[in-house]
């Protein structure tokens, strides 16, 4: 066990993290930074987990079967900065004893908040608003100016009801909207209670009833473009599709086609099938806000994901079970 777990581990950040948490890391661990802060190229990548006993990689980086059975055998520990973990290949990483931990909960509420932002911003107009009084295009008020739709009354539907999917159905009640929600459990009674959330086991079913849907679950092979063409129909004309989960739940050519042809009433994205890209057809369109994937932006998240690496670091270094581990339910 001992020979695994060498005394000063050589820990290798692909990215730039912010000044604070780049500080702790360099005093507690023997830790390699990217100053350039651009995602490493495929060849970099490999060099870094040839040489990495840990390796703290983003979102941006795609750790696939190949990059990880090519691995030095030094590498041990995959300690990701981030909850999702889709971008990693967990059974791979299974496979040659690598442990994979990610950062649960510290960016719940940052998350929920842009889900909300969007459930507002999409059919209030804003974005649309904010775009014609900085072009100087605003005539006055009138009484059919910029008329969108009401928030209150209206029927939430939420994919994924972990903690960001409650933390999201907790907000919307306060915007007087119903919630129902789809999830691969259903919530304990007391729970669904407290949320006010009505379960719908039948994803079809609920998509016929709501008037917002919003996206919370994780990527994994079975949530991998679970809303397809047919799906994005039972949504219907009037409801609006808000995702900040991962652009692949949604098949985006898909979506695309729903949107240009008026299925659906609008679309809040914050996360897309391709990033970077963002399609331009996605941009064209009044009723799409197109975010660049920030909804765990802010300072407080960035510092308590570091302080999280930071645990899931030091656990594994002093023989524990890192508080993150992914574990099989995932796969
Ligand atoms: C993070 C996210 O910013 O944590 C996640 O899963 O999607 C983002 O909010 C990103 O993953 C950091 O790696």
């Amino acid at each position: 066990m001992a020979a695994e777990r060498p005394e000063h581990p050589k820990i290798v950040v692909t990215r730039r993290l912010t000044p604070g948490v780049e500080a702790r890391m360099g005093q507690l661990f023997r830790t390699e930074f990217n100053a350039e802060d651009a995602p490493y190229e495929r060849a970099r990548m490999a060099g870094a987990m040839a040489r990495a006993d840990v390796l703290v990689p983003t979102v941006t980086d795609d750790i696939d079967a190949m990059l990880i059975d090519a691995a030095g055998p030094q590498l041990k520990l995959i300690a990701n900065f981030g909850a999702g973990v889709d971008h990693i290949d967990l059974k791979a990483a299974r496979r040659r004893g690598i442990i994979v931990t990610n950062t649960p909960g510290v960016l719940t509420e940052d998350t929920a908040d842009m889900a909300m932002a969007l459930i507002l911003a999409v059919p209030r107009r804003l974005f649309e608003g904010e775009r014609l009084a900085r072009a100087g295009g605003w005539r006055g008020w009138s009484p059919c100016g910029m008329l969108g739709h009401r928030i209150t009354g209206k029927t939430l539907g939420i994919v994924g009801m972990g903690r960001i999917g409650q933390a999201v159905a907790r907000r919307a009640r306060a915007f007087g909207l119903s919630v129902r929600y789809h999830n691969r459990h259903r919530l304990p009674q007391i729970v669904e209670q407290e949320l006010k959330a009505q379960y719908e086991p039948d994803l079809d079913a609920m998509l016929g009833r709501i008037d917002f849907l919003t996206i919370n679950c994780p990527h994994t092979p079975q949530t991998h473009h679970l809303l397809d063409a047919r799906r994005l129909a039972l949504l219907g004309p009037q409801s609006y599709l808000i995702n900040t989960a991962r652009g692949e739940i949604v098949d985006e050519t898909a979506l695309i086609a729903t949107l240009e042809a008026g299925g659906i009433a609008g679309a809040g994205l914050d996360v897309f099938e391709h990033e970077p890209a963002i399609d331009p057809r996605l941009a064209a369109l009044d009723n799409v806000v197109v975010l660049p994937h920030m909804g765990s932006a802010t300072y407080e998240a960035r510092e308590a994901m570091g302080t999280k690496v930071i645990a899931n670091i030091r656990a594994w270094i002093d023989g524990h079970r890192p508080p993150d581990q992914v574990l099989e339910g995932w796969i």
